[in-house]
């Protein structure tokens, strides 16, 4: 693929960005009454209005011309049949296989993997039977009431985004935790109240090797053992998912009560494999196989339908129209759905980890801007904080709001509140006050100024009828999907991420400087030799 800034669609794109970029979002709706209905997709169930955007019908269709011209039609075909388009890692990328119907073939170096899929699923399936219904038992013979999910990075961030999500469906008998951080605190406080007998612990880790999740692991291990006392407690009590049998035996899971995934799986696309196990748990078979009916509701759709009409196709180009031509720095995700918290947190390692790349895929630096940088709060708390700076500042901030027309918890007047203040914000946001309206409100001269709002902040609103397995799975597929879009125009491979083995290696060389008993041989830069020497001589223990 070729430099994206010299196909023609792009130059087209800046063309047009010049002649329309300070058009007015109140003049495109004066001009096109229709607008609000027509800049419309819908999808699997769910609705996006991409009409509060800084665009005109041109702009979609020069955005389509450039996914052509990227050959993202082709690229989403080589993904989903399993080709190797993790290059780096000369890797096929087949997230889309862990939700295929048992009848699909996909096939990765001549092996069908759809089987092992299914296998898997049924074995986490029998597993999450045994311990729901109590027939999985602790060591000293009482019943699991807790389950704690140790992980980090996509070994965390989708089991805790998809727990929080799908707390509605969840068994209210069981106690979930989550233990990333190697911070001992996030330990201390995760056990401090559980009863090791009735624990149950996952050791998810895809290599069995990462720092933190093998150092908390050890101290949950511990921790059971001291209430526990026999070391054969550890197979009732501790289970694992990983691609890596060798290392789980070594810590002492039997692999009989070890749940695998591939190569082929990337961390933060993870959160539908053997990693969510802990969701399974939660929430049951049934609800994490509508789950995963979801996500293949959005795969087809993003495989199938037509650029102009693809939801992850859409949401993708628009956040590369504002990255790259507006250069927005950074974008909003908004849902106003409680049970949402942990999305914004989730899907920024979905696009940072994946797109946040400065060379192509040929190694060459790239002279364009990659990744799109999420950040956001569930709505509306945010509206009392950073939405400020989204209606006022001097930045712009392209938004997606999030929201659901049925509420999961039903109370008088809480949820048309809720979607009144959503509305009501996407609407300020776009059309903004005028000085002549701030002036009729009464208010003159210099604090005028202070009262207007611009206006012409871009927007993409999501509905969707309620929050439930099946929509959280369209949402992930469809995010997944749009950094995939981005990542294709972009040439760069969205499924390594280099960056984050570096941290693991650096930190790894200092750990055994710090606890040295003599005086270490520092050979770091004198700040990094400076910090090491004052850590040492202030630590206690
Ligand atoms: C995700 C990344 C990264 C990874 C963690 C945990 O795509 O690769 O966040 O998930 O570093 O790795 P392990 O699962 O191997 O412990």
């Amino acid at each position: 693929m070729a430099n994206p800034t010299t196909l023609p669609a792009w130059k087209a794109l800046q063309a047009h960005y010049d002649e329309i970029h300070n058009t007015h979002l109140r003049d495109l709706f004066a001009a096109d009454p229709s607008r609000g209905t027509s800049l419309t997709a819908e999808a699997a169930g769910i609705y996006l209005d991409y009409s509060k955007n800084r665009i005109t019908a041109k702009t979609i269709e020069l955005l389509t011309q450039l996914a052509n011209e990227a050959n993202l039609r082709a690229r989403i075909e080589a993904m989903f049949t399993g080709e190797k388009i993790n290059v780096t890692e000369n890797r096929a990328v087949l997230h889309t296989a862990l939700r295929a119907p048992k009848n699909t073939e996909v096939t990765v170096d001549g092996h069908n993997v759809i089987p092992d899929v299914h296998a898997v699923l049924d074995n986490m399936e029998a597993f999450c039977v045994r311990v729901r219904s109590g027939q999985w038992l602790g060591h000293t013979g009482k019943r699991i009431k807790n389950i704690v999910n140790i992980g980090i990075g996509g070994s965390d961030l989708g089991p805790v985004m998809a727990y929080e999500a799908l707390k509605h469906y969840s068994d209210r008998t069981l106690t979930f935790r989550f233990i990333s951080n190697v911070d001992g605190t996030d330990v201390a406080e995760a056990l401090i109240d559980l009863d090791p007998a009735e624990t149950l612990c996952i050791v998810s880790s895809k290599t069995f090797t990462t720092i933190e999740t093998m150092t908390n692991a050890a101290s949950a291990r511990a921790w059971l053992l001291k209430g526990l006392t026999d070391p054969s407690a550890v197979a009732k009590h501790f289970v694992a998912v990983s691609t890596n049998a060798a290392e789980v035996t070594k810590f002492g899971i039997d692999t009989a009560n070890m749940f695998g995934f591939w190569d082929w799986v990337g961390g933060r696309y993870s959160m539908d494999s053997a990693i969510g196990l802990s969701s399974m748990l939660a929430i049951g078979p049934d609800n994490f196989r509508a789950m995963l009916q979801g996500f293949r509701e959005m795969d087809e759709h993003f495989r199938t339908a037509p650029f102009d009409k693809n939801l992850p196709a859409i949401l993708g180009l628009l956040g590369l129209w504002y990255s790259n031509f507006f250069h927005a720095a950074t974008a909003a995700v908004l849902p106003y759905e409680q049970y949402l918290k942990r999305f914004p947190a989730y899907l920024q390692q979905l696009t940072m980890e994946s797109n946040g790349k400065y060379v192509n895929l040929q190694g060459e630096k790239v002279n364009y801007d990659t990744g799109v940088i999420y950040w956001g709060e569930p709505g509306t708390n945010g509206q009392h904080s950073f939405y400020q700076m989204i209606h006022q500042g001097t930045r712009l901030i392209p938004c997606d709001f999030i929201a659901f027309a049925n509420s999961l918890n039903p109370n008088g007047r809480h949820q048309d509140i809720l979607i009144a203040n959503v509305l009501a914000q996407a609407e300020a946001l776009a059309f903004g006050k005028t000085k002549a309206e701030v002036e009729a409100d009464g208010t003159k001269g210099w604090l005028a100024p202070h009262r207007v709002f611009e206006g012409n902040r871009p927007s993409n609103f999501l509905m969707a009828d309620r929050l439930d397995p099946q929509s959280l799975g369209k949402l992930v597929a469809l995010y997944e999907h749009a950094v995939f879009t981005q990542g294709i125009i972009w040439n760069i491979d969205s499924f390594d991420q280099w960056g984050v083995e570096l941290g693991k290696v650096l930190a790894n060389r200092i750990v055994p400087e710090l606890e040295s008993g003599a005086e270490p041989d520092l050979r770091h830069d004198s700040s990094t030799n400076n910090l090491i020497r004052r850590y040492r001589s202030a630590k206690r223990t």
